[in-house]
C-alpha cells in the first residue's frame, strides 16, 4: 500500500480521484479551506517525532478499491469473533473469550447485533443482516427487569432499531423500536422540569439518577424525533424539545451551558462549559444533525448561538494549534485544559455546521496527536501533547471527523490520515477473536484489555468503509449518521 500516509517523505499529495459529490460545498461559503493547506501550516513543536510537520509528505495513492476489502476484511474478522463467542451477548471479550453485559449486569440486550446491523448491510453481509433481524425480532427482551441507563439504551438500540428498520424495510424493527420507546419515555414525561432521568426500570417505569450530564439531556432527538415521524406520534419528539428547552432557558448571559445538570429542580450541579468534551459532547452535535435530519429551525438556531459562544470564549491556541479550555459559563475565565480523545468529532461537527476553518484546525490538532501516539489515548494535554489517561477505548472520534472532512471537501488528506488511523489500530489493538481496547497506547507492545465495544460495530469500521468503498447503498449527499454511526438518513436501495 506504499509509504505510511504519515510517515515523513518526499513533497507532494495525492488526489483525490472517484470520489463521491461533495455535499454541502455551497453552504460552507467562504469559509472553506483546503484541508492540505491547513495542515501544512501545522506549527513545529518541541516533540521530535513532530518534525517535519510543517509541509505535508508525499504519500503513494491509496487504492481505495483494496482498502475497502482490507476494512471489510477486519470488520468481518472481529464480527465472527463476536458471533462465534458471544452471540446474543451484549459485548465480546475477544481476549479471555467471555462476554459483557453493557447496560445492567446478568441482562442481555444483544447489544453488538443492533451495533452491527447497519453496518453489514452497507457491506452487502445480508445473510448476517437476516440473522440480526431474527435475533432482534424474536429474541431481544424490552421489558427486562433492569434499570438501563436511558441516553445509552437510546442512541445504540433506539438508534440500531431505527437504522435496521431503515435498512431492511422490516416494521417489526420498527415495532420493536417503538416498544422500547415507549419503555424509556418516563424518564422524560416523570421529570418535573423535562431533563430526563438517568435511568428507568423497564418493565416498572420506575424513574432514578437526577444529576444529569448535559449529553444525556440532549443526545435523543434524532432517534426520537425520527421515531415521531415514522410513527406519526408526536411523543418522542416532543420530549425531546421540552428537555432542550429546559436547559436553553439555564445558559449563561454569554450563551454557554454547564456540564451537569439537576432533573428535579433545574438547577446546575457541575458549572463548566467543557464542550466539546464528554460529557457534553452529544449535545452539541445533536442541535445540528438533529435540526438537519428534522429540518428543524429551532435546534439549529441554538446550535448556531451556542457553538458561536464556545468559539469565541473557549478556543486557544497552544503549541500552535486550536484547542478548546474549560471556562466558567457565567465569566469566561479558564478553569482547565485537558482535551478528550472524544471531543475530536468535533472538528467534523464544526466544518458541517458552516466553520469550515476551524474544523479543518481541530483535525489538525488531532492528527498531531496520531504523529505522536498512532494509537490515541483517551486524553492529552495540549501543553506539549503529553497523554493524561494512556487508554484507549477503541475510540470512533477522530475518523468521524476524518469522514465528515472528507464527505464535505473531498480532500485526499482524509483518506490518508483515515488509513493511517486504521493501520494502527490493526497492528496493536487486533487479536484472535477480533479488536480489544488498550489499557496503556504509550507502551510496546501496546498494553492490551479484553473488549470489544459495540461502537467498534458500528462507527469506526462503518465511518472507514463509507470513506473507501462508494458504498452503493449509502447516499453520500443526503447521508446523516447519529453520534453512534447509525444512519438515519440515506440508505440507497439495492
Ligand atoms: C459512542 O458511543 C458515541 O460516539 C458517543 O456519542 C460517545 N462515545 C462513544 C464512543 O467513544
Amino acid at each position: 500500500m506504499g509509504l505510511h500516509p504519515l510517515s515523513p517523505g518526499t513533497a507532494g499529495a495525492a488526489t483525490a480521484s472517484g470520489r463521491p459529490a461533495p455535499r454541502r460545498r455551497a453552504l460552507l461559503g467562504a469559509a472553506a479551506v483546503g484541508a492540505g493547506a491547513a495542515l501544512g501550516a501545522v506549527a513545529p513543536t518541541a516533540h521530535g517525532t513532530l518534525a517535519g510537520a510543517r509541509r505535508r509528505p508525499e504519500v503513494a495513492p491509496l487504492d481505495d478499491a483494496a482498502v475497502a476489502r482490507e476494512i471489510r476484511e477486519e470488520f468481518l474478522h472481529s464480527w465472527y469473533g463476536y458471533v462465534n463467542t458471544a452471540w446474543g451477548y451484549d459485548e465480546i471479550r475477544p481476549v479471555s473469550e467471555g462476554r459483557n453485559d453493557f447496560f445492567v449486569r446478568g441482562r442481555t440486550f444483544g447489544l453488538s447485533i443492533a451495533e452491527a446491523l447497519d453496518t453489514l448491510h452497507l457491506m452487502g453481509e445480508d445473510h448476517e443482516v437476516q440473522r440480526c433481524c431474527a435475533w432482534l425480532e424474536n429474541e431481544l427482551d424490552v421489558a427486562q427487569d433492569a434499570d438501563v441507563h436511558v441516553f445509552e439504551m437510546i442512541i445504540r438500540m433506539v438508534g440500531g432499531l431505527l437504522a435496521a428498520h431503515l435498512a431492511t424495510g422490516r416494521k417489526a424493527l420498527l415495532d420493536r423500536c417503538r416498544e422500547l420507546a415507549n419503555r424509556l419515555l418516563p424518564a422524560f414525561t416523570a421529570s418535573p422540569t423535562g431533563i430526563p432521568f438517568t435511568r428507568v426500570n423497564l418493565r416498572t417505569g420506575a424513574v432514578s439518577g437526577s444529576d444529569v450530564p448535559l449529553a444525556e439531556v440532549g443526545t435523543n432527538v434524532m432517534e426520537f424525533g425520527l421515531l415521531s415521524r415514522l410513527t406519526g406520534d408526536a411523543k418522542y419528539y416532543d420530549a425531546s424539545m421540552r428537555a432542550y428547552r429546559a436547559v436553553m432557558a439555564r445558559r449563561s448571559s454569554l450563551d454557554l451551558l454547564g456540564t451537569r445538570i439537576n432533573a428535579e429542580n433545574g438547577r446546575w450541579t457541575q458549572t463548566d462549559s467543557i464542550a466539546p468534551n464528554p460529557p457534553v459532547d452529544s449535545f452539541y452535535e445533536y442541535l445540528w444533525a438533529g435540526g438537519e435530519l428534522l429540518g428543524d429551525a429551532q435546534l439549529l438556531s441554538w446550535y448556531r448561538t451556542l457553538t458561536d459562544a464556545v468559539l469565541k470564549r473557549q478556543a486557544y491556541q497552544e503549541g500552535g494549534r486550536l484547542w478548546f479550555q474549560r471556562v466558567d459559563p457565567a465569566t469566561g475565565a479558564r478553569r482547565g485544559s485537558r482535551q478528550s480523545e472524544l471531543g475530536a468529532f468535533y472538528a467534523g461537527l464544526l466544518a458541517k455546521g458552516g466553520n469550515m476553518t476551524e474544523g479543518v484546525a481541530f483535525y489538525r490538532s488531532w492528527t498531531d496527536v496520531l504523529k505522536v501516539y498512532p494509537v490515541l489515548p483517551e486524553e492529552i494535554d495540549p501543553a506539549g501533547l503529553a497523554p493524561a489517561h494512556r487508554a484507549n477505548d477503541l475510540r470512533p472520534e477522530y475518523v468521524n471527523s476524518s469522514f465528515d472532512l472528507w464527505q464535505l471537501t473531498g480532500e485526499s488528506v482524509y483518506k490518508e490520515t483515515a488509513y493511517a488511523y486504521f493501520t494502527a489500530m490493526r497492528e496493536h489493538l487486533r487479536v484472535a477473536n477480533g479488536y480489544t481496547v488498550a489499557s496503556d497506547v504509550t507502551t510496546r507492545p501496546m498494553k492490551l484489555g479484553d473488549l470489544t465495544p459495540g461502537w467498534w460495530f458500528a462507527e469506526n469500521l462503518k465511518y472507514l468503509y463509507l470513506i473507501f468503498s462508494r458504498c452503493p447503498r449509502f447516499d453520500y449527499a443526503k447521508g446523516l449518521l447519529s453520534t453512534e454511526g447509525k444512519v438515519l438518513r440515506g440508505f440507497l436501495p439495492g
